[in-house]
């Protein structure tokens, strides 16, 4: 009997796009649970004592298992199916020190950015968007350079770490008033490729949820 792999997570979330991508791509039929964290589902201590105590998306049940961080799933994934986890003991740990830096910077503060402007309950303050800006143009730009040099974040192929941190760009520019791919061409040209993958779709077609127009003014770059 094959297991079904259940996918938890809602539309805005970029984090869980990078699964869904990932499991697309790699032809695993797969599930997806709808977790409303736009209703506070994720803060509700029953779920954070059921689901994951991280209190965060995406989730992933593959039969026993309950995987909770992007970065651990698709390392879970790339093992279970042999595919798109580098190809070499370098390779794979080119991987994780992408995976690495994705986490850490390139999508925590632009992720976070975007959920103030678009979705956040009150006005953010301008400050502490002047500094995420910094923050994202700094991780965006470091990426582009490597970017300028290989098609790939990780030799000349598509890895777990190139659905890691392309997985909040593919949203309208207009939620953030980032355009990433304008204004870094280099990663305009790896997002081109991305889109090329097998199994590459609008986060907001695969995903469940309502979509949601940003609630507050771009501020002044
Ligand atoms: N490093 C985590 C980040 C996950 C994350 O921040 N998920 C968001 C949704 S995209 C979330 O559930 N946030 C809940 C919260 O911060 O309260 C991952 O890659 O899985």
């Amino acid at each position: 009997m094959t297991t079904t792999l259940r996918l938890h997570g809602f539309c805005q979330s970029g984090n869980t796009f990078k699964v869904a991508f990932a499991l697309r791509a790699m032809g695993l039929p797969h599930e997806v649970v709808h977790v409303d964290f736009m209703r506070g589902r994720t803060r509700d201590p029953v779920w954070r004592a059921e689901v994951n105590e991280m209190g965060e998306v995406p989730v992933l049940d593959d039969g026993t298992r309950r995987l909770t961080q992007s970065g651990v799933i698709l390392m879970h994934l790339a093992r279970k199916t042999g595919r798109f986890g580098g190809r070499s003991d370098e390779e794979r740990d080119e991987v994780l020190r992408w995976l690495l830096f994705d986490n850490h910077k390139f999508t925590s503060y632009f992720a976070t950015y975007r959920f103030m402007v678009a979705f956040g309950p009150t006005a953010p303050d301008p400050a502490i968007l002047k500094f995420l800006r910094a923050r994202i143009d700094g991780a965006y730009g470091i990426v582009d350079r490597h970017l300028a040099a290989q098609p790939f974040l990780v030799g000349d192929a598509p890895t777990i770490a190139d659905f890691s941190l392309c997985g909040y760009l593919f949203y309208p520019p207009q939620e953030s008033g980032i355009d990433a791919a304008a204004a870094y061409p280099h990663m305009g040209q790896w997002l081109a490729r991305m889109r090329e993958v097998d199994g590459w779709a609008d986060p907001y077609a695969v995903l469940p949820g309502e979509r949601i127009e940003r609630r507050w003014a771009i501020p002044d770059a």
